[in-house]
């Protein structure tokens, strides 16, 4: 198997790490040095949905990475199994805090959460970190950055690392994400934490799979809010000023103030709790265990409340009814019947001879017919 360590026989009793091998792929005949071994791809093994199950419920990380492959799939066979996989971990889901972070590009997303993430690991939590990227559905691109990577929270072992899955339009990305949070929960992970941009839709489709939502915010807000959209921070339970060390600090006290002031005039996000500003560094660790501390207080509370479970079940209600309209209308835009008389109402209307309404209506009509009978 290429690039995989193995200690010989020859190793003398009680020799350490440093008499292993370390076997690399073969040199092939396309790298033009001549006909040399050509090492076939080890045969990966197919798993059962029972190897999926076992080695999810096993906490087995390379298992629970193809797991979200399998749900990640566009293939329909791999939809079916998929879909029944979820079905049988869902007993052992529910267990983590889920909290869902966004931000401007820039803001310190990234750097917040490997901040977090390697504090809690060392409190032997298990996070999981996923991200939801818009434009990485639509460019291929990524606005959540090259530091994604998070290479210092990526080598803890009780850390989980899974990019935005990059195919397929919001609501598919939505499912997959949903889902993927679903299995990590299955797979012990008792914090998982969403990173996605505040622009565009994103933040409200995050909002609707988390507990706890947080705007990461920079210094100097003003009047115009950084072009954070006043509907953000209103889905927010906390706003974080970031980047509150060095020259900065002081700065950041008066954002964070700024923002309390805004808030006091906007609706909570959670019933029951007040959304108020915090400050922290995510580069020098400062005030990162009082974030997490407002994260752990409102848990608390919503759970002494009914509110936590209250909003999950609100959550997977919607996360129903938000599917059924996705698949509607998927099957309206394929259909290539109701393509073309709506081609045909649309040049009525345009032309003024069929009124607004009547033209809805005929469309409809055209809908039941193509779709229901
Ligand atoms: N001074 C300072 N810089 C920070 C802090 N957090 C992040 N940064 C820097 O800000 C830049 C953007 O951070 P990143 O985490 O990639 O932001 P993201 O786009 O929101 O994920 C990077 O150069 C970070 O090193 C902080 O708390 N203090
Ligand atoms: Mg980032």
């Amino acid at each position: 198997m290429p690039h995989e360590t193995y200690r010989p026989d020859w190793v003398p009793e009680g020799g350490g790490e440093g008499f292993s091998c370390r076997v690399m792929t073969g040199v092939t005949e396309k790298d033009g040095a001549g006909p040399l071994r050509k090492e076939a791809p080890p045969p990966r093994k197919n798993l059962t949905l029972d190897d999926y199950e076992a080695g999810i419920l096993n906490g087995d990380r390379m298992i629970l990475s193809r797991a979200i492959t399998l749900i990640e799939s566009n293939a329909p066979r791999h939809f079916d199994a998929a879909q029944e996989l979820v079905q049988r971990i869902l007993p052992h889901t529910g267990r983590a805090i889920r909290v869902g972070i966004t931000g401007v590009p820039g803001a310190g997303k990234s750097t917040f959460i490997e901040t977090l993430g390697c504090t809690l690991c060392r409190e032997d939590h298990k996070v999981a970190v996923l991200a939801v990227d818009p434009s990485s559905t639509v460019s291929g691109g990524s606005i959540l950055g090259d530091k994604t990577r998070m290479e210092q929270l990526a080598r803890e072992t009780n850390a989980f690392i899974r990019p935005s899955p990059s195919s397929g339009t919001l609501g598919g990305v939505t499912r997959k994400s949903r889902e993927t949070l679903l299995l990590c929960e299955a797979a012990g992970y008792d914090v998982i934490l969403v990173e996605t941009v505040g622009v565009g839709q994103s933040e409200t489709t995050v909002r609707s799979m988390v507990d706890f939502f947080m705007v990461l915010v920079l210094t100097g807000a003003g009047d115009d809010l950084q072009g954070i959209k006043k509907g953000v921070i209103e889905l927010a339970d906390a706003i974080v000023v970031n980047k509150a060390d060095g020259d900065n600090k002081r700065r950041a006290m008066i954002t964070r103030a700024d923002y309390n002031q805004i808030l006091h005039y906007l609706r909570p996000a959670t019933e029951g709790w007040t959304t108020q500003a915090y400050t922290c560094s995510s580069l020098t660790g400062e005030d990162i265990d009082t974030i997490w501390d407002v994260v752990l207080r409102f848990r608390k509370k919503m759970e002494d409340s009914g509110f936590f479970q209250r909003r999950r079940s609100d959550q997977a209600l919607q996360w129903v009814d938000t599917m059924v309209q996705e698949f509607l209308h998927h099957r309206i835009v394929q259909n290539p019947i109701i393509a073309q008389r709506r081609e045909d109402i649309r040049a009525l209307v345009e032309r003024g001879e069929t009124p607004p309404t009547k033209a809805a209506r005929m469309m409809i009509d055209v809908m039941e017919d193509a779709l229901f009978s």
